[in-house]
């Protein structure tokens, strides 16, 4: 069949050329997921867009078609159109670069706006999107180069030929187009099983996460002994201000891990040990079965900045870390505990703040929930008054009863301060900055926090005018922040609007500025905004 090879000659070099690249992007761009953003999946972000779009017919039709498969049938579904327009996009660019270049950059923005567009996208939910859609497109360019010159070309004469495109046999045309074309597939076929090799590399990093989401899934956590009651009065329900309980999807999240730690429960051991006259194991089932607690703590990190969001509230269910020393008796020169999580991060707490009153845990329930895997499932400490880095440690497995001069914490190696009590600071939530307002009444809110000391009053300065308190909400406790507000009567013209927070112990909260590095920053949150 002459006119048929010729004609295959022409286009199913450059399909192939095109489903290769694909195939490599989307493959690197799947490891890049199970890497950075697991949730953001090219796949399976465009999978679950496809699903909120599509009309109840199609999903009835889906249904009523591939019964429970239907999820696996829209993926195998978006894989052949993916391998369609693939084809059509190495075709395209041999003939009119850089058109296909341009089709695999289009399909790569649809990838990126199904990621970033999905409820509680992480931060990198674009990345792995934008990863498949460049790796593609250097593959591309790459193997589009490296097509044997007739199919490269737009208007090849026919060749009287066999189907060679597809079965790399013994030419008949010249000996080094035969040559050229085997080493084309040669890099065709490469590059497809360096991408599906990746995207199975993808898959087997986040085996064990799976796993662990399975067991997570089965946890029913225990009735606690004492529960939390969170005030009416605690939440003054203003758009645009933080809810006074932080959702868990909307915790902020920081930690030194690569890959979320998957923890078992089942292995899942305690060792309290150093200087203590009696060592303490714990393990899972025994800690469910000791008196839980709930507890509403505000954690905070030292890197946030001033008015910055790595701060949230929750309510935690935890066994008391004092009961825990208590058994392991600590030694009387004793002054710190090093926390180790099961990645190797450690953080040092002072023993007098995990011995004293305060609600220090081991907290296994974040809001209602099991830990998420990212906030330390299945056990993490919870501490008072202190920075996430010097308390916080999460996949805890080891307390270590030591000293200051004896041992160092994973960020005090690195030039943060070795303790890290939480400064009083405040933000403004609303209105947000550069925002454009009538002039008239506005409401300006916010939260303020000084954990274990608590709040006594906020208050708002407008441009150089004086300090005016703001209305509090009811405090949970003194452990965690409280949001406030402040009715503002705002005149026509760019105004500056400041908040400074005064704690219970008297301390004013300080306008030096300085930056997290070592131990916080200081300053205060302001705002400028245009009212019109
Ligand atoms: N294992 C482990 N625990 C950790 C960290 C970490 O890097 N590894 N970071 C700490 C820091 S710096 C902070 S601010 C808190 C943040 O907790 P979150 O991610 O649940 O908000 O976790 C702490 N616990
Ligand atoms: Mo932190």
């Amino acid at each position: 069949m002459p006119e048929t090879s010729g004609r295959a000659r022409g286009w199913v070099l450059p399909a192939a050329a095109g489903v290769a690249s694909v195939v490599f992007g989307v493959g690197v761009g799947e490891l890049a997921a199970a890497i950075l953003a697991p949730a953001a999946s090219p796949f399976v972000v465009v999978g679950s867009l496809l699903i909120d779009l599509a009309p109840p017919w199609a999903k009835d039709a889906a249904i009523a078609l591939f019964g429970t498969a239907d999820k696996a049938a829209l993926l195998v579904g978006i894989g052949i159109v993916l391998v369609a327009v693939a084809g059509a996009a190495g075709v395209l660019e041999a003939r009119r670069p850089p058109w296909g270049r341009i089709v695999v950059a289009l399909i790569g923005v649809v990838g990126v706006v199904a990621a970033t567009t999905r409820a509680n996208a992480p931060m990198l939910a674009f990345a792995p999107s934008a990863v498949a859609a460049i790796a593609s497109i250097i593959a591309l360019q790459f193997l589009i180069r490296r097509l044997p010159v007739a199919d490269a070309a737009t208007d090849a004469a026919p060749a009287p030929e066999t189907d060679a495109a597809t079965v790399p046999r013994a030419p008949t045309g010249p000996a080094d187009r035969g040559l050229d074309r085997r080493r084309f597939l040669t890099w065709a076929g490469g590059a497809a099983v360096l991408g599906a090799l990746a995207a199975a590399g993808g898959y087997a990093l986040q085996a064990g996460a799976r796993a662990v989401t399975a067991i997570r899934d089965t946890i029913t956590l225990p009735t606690p002994t004492a529960a939390a009651t969170v005030p009416s009065a605690a939440e003054l329900d203003i758009e645009g201000l933080a809810p006074v309980v932080t959702p868990n999807a909307q915790f902020y999240r920081i930690d030194t891990a690569l890959a979320v730690p998957a923890v078992d429960p089942s292995g899942w051991r305690l060792r309290v040990h150093g200087m203590v006259d009696q060592e303490v194991t714990l393990t899972w089932d025994e800690l469910l079965a000791l008196p839980l607690e709930e507890s509403v703590t505000t954690l905070a990190c030292v890197s946030n900045e001033v008015g910055g969001g790595l701060i949230g509230n929750a309510v935690w269910l935890g066994y008391p870390i004092r009961e825990l020393l208590a058994r392991a008796a600590p030694t009387a020169d004793a002054d710190m505990v090093l926390s180790r999580s099961v990645d190797g991060f450690t953080a040092s707490t002072p023993l007098a703040v995990l011995e004293d009153d305060r609600n220090a845990i081991l907290a296994i329930g974040m809001n209602g929930d099991p830990l998420p895997p990212e906030h330390g499932f299945p056990v993490r400490m919870v501490v008072p008054g202190l920075y996430g880095y010097v308390s916080a440690t999460k996949w805890v497995v080891d307390l270590e009863v030591t000293r200051f001069d004896a041992a160092t914490a994973y960020w005090t190696d690195r030039g943060w301060s070795e303790r890290g009590p939480i400064k009083i600071s405040s933000r403004i939530d609303v209105p947000r900055s550069g925002q454009t307002l009538s002039a008239g009444p506005i409401t300006v809110a916010g939260v303020a926090w000084n954990q274990h000391v608590g709040i006594e009053a906020v208050d708002v300065q407008v441009d150089d005018g004086p300090w005016r308190p703001a209305t509090l909400a009811t405090a949970i406790s003194i452990d965690t922040w409280v949001q406030w507000r402040y009715d503002w009567d705002a005149p026509s013209g760019t105004h500056t609007l400041r908040v400074r927070a005064t704690g219970a112990d008297g301390e004013v909260q300080t306008s030096d500025v300085r930056g997290v590095v070592p131990d916080g920053a200081t300053g205060l949150d302001e705002r400028t905004v245009d009212v019109t």
